[in-house]
C-alpha cells in the first residue's frame, strides 16, 4: 500500500519533496462511495501549508525552468513510467476513491494519465518560437514560464484531469502548487510518491490536499501565484475568477456543461445507440462532456425511445469491483441527494420518468453505497431545470425535434456551451450544425474521441480559455518580444 496512506490511513500533502502534516492538524474524512464508509482521512491544508508549497516551488523554479526541454521531457517520461508501473494499484485506488467501475479506471483513466505526461513531453521538445525580421531590427519571441503556477482539479476524473494540468505546466518550465479535489485525494497523493521515488527535484510539484473553500481559496488568493488553471463547477469558476481578477492573475477555467446530443433519422442507428449509452451514463454521468440533453428527430423518436429505454433498463449498476458492471456509485451522499432532487423537480415540472429515477440498493458490501439508477426523463420542457441545470449524474432528458433549425435552437437554448454530439450521415447537415451550435467541441457520429493536440474548452458558462496541445503550453508560458535593433 502507499507510503502516504500507509502510516495511519491518512492522505498527506506532498510539499518540497516530503509528505507533511497539515499545519493546523486538521483532517477530513475520506469516503468510499461504493460502501458509504469513511476509509481514510485527508489533510485539510491551511494558508500556511499553501505558503510552504509556494516557497518550495519558488526555490525549485530557477533550476527547473533553466533545464533544457529534453531534460524536462525526460522527467515527464520518468513520471509516466512510474504511473505505468503502478497502473493497477492506481486504478484500484481511483475506483475506491470515486466509486467508478474499476474497469473504467484500468482501461481508460489511468492510462490517460500516462499519456498526458508523454504527450506534453513530446509537445515541449517539438515546440518552437517565432522571429520577425525587418530593416529596423530582428524580433525574437521568447516564451518563458510564469515561475510558480497553480492547478485545481475536480473529483470526477481525478488523476486524468489532475495530470492533464500538471504535465503541460511542468513541461513549460513552471513549478506547481497542485490541488486535487478533497473528495478524491488518493491517486494525487500516489503521484507524489512516484515523484519522490524517481527523485523529481523537490518543490517542482507540490500536491496540496484540502477543501476547496479553505485550501483552494488560499491558493487562489496567494499573491505569488500568477497563473491558475481550474477545472470544476461553473459557480466555483466564477468565485475563482472574482478572487483572481483584482490581482491580474492569468486564469484558465474549464467548467460545467449541459451538452446536447442531436440524433437525426438518417443516422447509423446501432452505432448511435451504443455510443449514446456511454455519452449518457459513463462514469455515472459524472463527466462534463456527457450528452445529457437528447434531441431526436420526430420520425425516429418512437423507435429510439423503445430501444434506448430497453438498453438502459439492462445497464448494470453495482459493485465497482465487478468487471461486468456498467456503472458504479456516485461520488458522495450529498451528490446522490442532489441528483435525486433534480429528478423529483422534473416530476414536479410535469416530466415523465421513462426508467430509473430512484436510488438503488446494491446487496453485499455495497449495501450502504451511493447508487442511482440510470434515468431517462421525457418531456421536461426546454425551460425547466432538468434541461437547463447541470445534474452531473446518470440522468438524461429526451424530446423530439422538427427540422434542423429547431434542433440547433434547442441545443443552443442553455447557458452552457461545452460540447455537443450530432448523429447524421448527411455531411452538409452535420457541418451546418457544427458551424451554428454554441459549443467548444462538436463530435459528429461519435463521442469522447480525443486528440490531445486539439483545443478543448467551452463557450458561455462552460469556461474561459482552451486546454490541449499548444493551447496548454501557451497558457503556461508568457510571450516576450525581444527586438535586436539595427
Ligand atoms: O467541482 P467544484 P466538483 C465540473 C462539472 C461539475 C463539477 C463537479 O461539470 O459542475 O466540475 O466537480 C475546488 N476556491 N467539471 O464538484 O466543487 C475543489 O476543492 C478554489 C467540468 O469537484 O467546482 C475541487 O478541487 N478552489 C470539467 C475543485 O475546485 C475551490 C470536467 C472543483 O470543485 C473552491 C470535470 C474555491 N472557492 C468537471 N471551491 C470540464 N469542463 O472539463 C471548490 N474548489
Amino acid at each position: 500500500m502507499s507510503v502516504g496512506i500507509q502510516k495511519d490511513n491518512r492522505i498527506r500533502s506532498f510539499i518540497d519533496g516530503e509528505f507533511s502534516e497539515p499545519a493546523e492538524g486538521k483532517w477530513l474524512d475520506n469516503y468510499e462511495p461504493a460502501t458509504g464508509e469513511s476509509y481514510s482521512q485527508v489533510a485539510n491544508s491551511s494558508s500556511a501549508d499553501v505558503h510552504n508549497a509556494v516557497l518550495a516551488a519558488e526555490k525549485a523554479c530557477p533550476t527547473w525552468s533553466r533545464l533544457s526541454v529534453d531534460e524536462r521531457a525526460g522527467w515527464l517520461h520518468k513520471i509516466a513510467d512510474g504511473i505505468q508501473s503502478r497502473l493497477t494499484e492506481l486504478a484500484i485506488a481511483e475506483s475506491r476513491d470515486s466509486g467508478k467501475p474499476l474497469k473504467l479506471a484500468l482501461d481508460m483513466e489511468i492510462p490517460r494519465a500516462v499519456q498526458n505526461f508523454r504527450f506534453f513531453a513530446g509537445m515541449i521538445t517539438g515546440s518552437s518560437t517565432s522571429a520577425h525580421d525587418s530593416p529596423s531590427g530582428l524580433n525574437v519571441t521568447l516564451e518563458q514560464p510564469w515561475g510558480v503556477g497553480a492547478t485545481i482539479s475536480p473529483w470526477n476524473l481525478p488523476l486524468y484531469l489532475f495530470t492533464w494540468k500538471v504535465a503541460p505546466a511542468l513541461a513549460a518550465g513552471n513549478c506547481l502548487v497542485a490541488k486535487p479535489s478533497e473528495m478524491t485525494p488518493l491517486t494525487a497523493m500516489m503521484l507524489g510518491e512516484i515523484c519522490q521515488e524517481i527523485g523529481l527535484p523537490s518543490g517542482v510539484l507540490n500536491i496540496v490536499q484540502g477543501a476547496g473553500g479553505k485550501t483552494g481559496q488560499a491558493i487562489v488568493e496567494h499573491p505569488r501565484i500568477p497563473a491558475i488553471s481550474f477545472t470544476g463547477g461553473t459557480v466555483t469558476g466564477a468565485k475563482i475568477a472574482t478572487t483572481a481578477a483584482p490581482h491580474f492573475k492569468k486564469v484558465s477555467l474549464e467548467l460545467g456543461g449541459k451538452n446536447p446530443n442531436l440524433i437525426f433519422a438518417d443516422c447509423d442507428f446501432d452505432k448511435m445507440l451504443a455510443t449514446t449509452m456511454r455519452s449518457s451514463f459513463q462514469n455515472q454521468g459524472q463527466i462534463c462532456l456527457c450528452g445529457s440533453r437528447i434531441y431526436i428527430e420526430r420520425s425516429l423518436y418512437p423507435t429510439f425511445i423503445d430501444a434506448f429505454v430497453e438498453r438502459t433498463k439492462s445497464w448494470k449498476v453495482g459493485d465497482p469491483n465487478d468487471e461486468s458492471v456498467n456503472m458504479g456509485a456516485v461520488v458522495s451522499a450529498a451528490h446522490q441527494q442532489k441528483i435525486l432532487a433534480a429528478i423529483e423537480q422534473a416530476k414536479v415540472d410535469g416530466a415523465k420518468i421513462l426508467t430509473g429515477g430512484e436510488a438503488l440498493k446494491i446487496p453485499g458490501r455495497c449495501a450502504n453505497g451511493w447508487f442511482v439508477a440510470p434515468t431517462i426523463i421525457e418531456n421536461a420542457g426546454q425551460a425547466c431545470a432538468a434541461n437547463q441545470s447541470e445534474i452531473f449524474g446518470p440522468v438524461v432528458t429526451v424530446q423530439p425535434f422538427d427540422g434542423i433549425d429547431q434542433a440547433i435552437e434547442l441545443a443552443n437554448g442553455v447557458q452552457y456551451g461545452l460540447s455537443s454530439t450530432v448523429w447524421t450521415t448527411n455531411l452538409d447537415r452535420a457541418m451546418k450544425v457544427a458551424r451554428e451550435i454554441q459549443s467548444g467541441v462538436v463530435w459528429i457520429n461519435g463521442w469522447l474521441i480525443r486528440d490531445l493536440r486539439t483545443p478543448f474548452g467551452g463557450m458561455k458558462n462552460s469556461g474561459v480559455g482552451r486546454e490541449g496541445g499548444l493551447e496548454s503550453l501557451g497558457f503556461w508560458q508568457q510571450k516576450k518580444n525581444v527586438c535586436i535593433c539595427r
